[in-house]
């Protein structure tokens, strides 16, 4: 059974709170029992991890070099700013999808920069939480 594992970066354990209009109504916990559902089907082992802290997130993509077979993640404000992010994620060997819920293109220009897609085998943003089950299916395909 193949593993993956979904990461989260800042403050997407508040989705479903505020900026609605942005982010959509789904909190974190629907966007991992539709992942739940999809991995039950799929024959696929899903993890799930969220933090605010740049430090931790490196430490689980570190983990995750010989646990995973793929990583899809969401650094959310960290995609446009965060090397150490990057580096972590260029050192690990398993194929790795970044994930937006909002079309970082057509918002603010800072917004434009990720760091995250140079290491990433692909993106997938701008179809609000439904993005999540699009990096799923795309990583099946890629560990098939
Ligand atoms: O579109 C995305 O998924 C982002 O990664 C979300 C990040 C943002 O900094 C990126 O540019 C794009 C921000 C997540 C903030 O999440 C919130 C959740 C609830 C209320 C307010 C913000």
């Amino acid at each position: 059974m193949k593993k993956i594992i979904i990461l989260n970066g800042p403050n997407l354990n508040l989705l479903g709170e505020r900026e609605k209009s942005q982010y959509g109504s789904s909190t974190l916990a629907d966007i991992e029992n539709n992942c739940e559902n999809f991995a039950k089907k799929n024959d696929v082992k899903l993890s799930f991890f969220q933090s605010n802290i740049e430090g931790e997130l490196v430490n689980q993509i570190q983990d995750s070099r010989n646990k995973q077979n793929g990583l899809i993640i969401n650094a959310g404000g960290y995609t446009h700013s965060s090397v150490a992010i990057h580096d972590a994620l260029k050192i690990i060997k398993i194929p790795i999808i970044e994930l937006h819920i909002s079309n970082i293109y057509n918002r603010e220009e800072f917004r434009h920069k990720s760091l995250i897609s140079k290491v990433a085998q692909g993106v997938i943003c701008g179809f609000g939480v439904d993005g999540y089950l699009m990096a799923l299916e795309a990583m099946r395909k890629i560990l098939k």
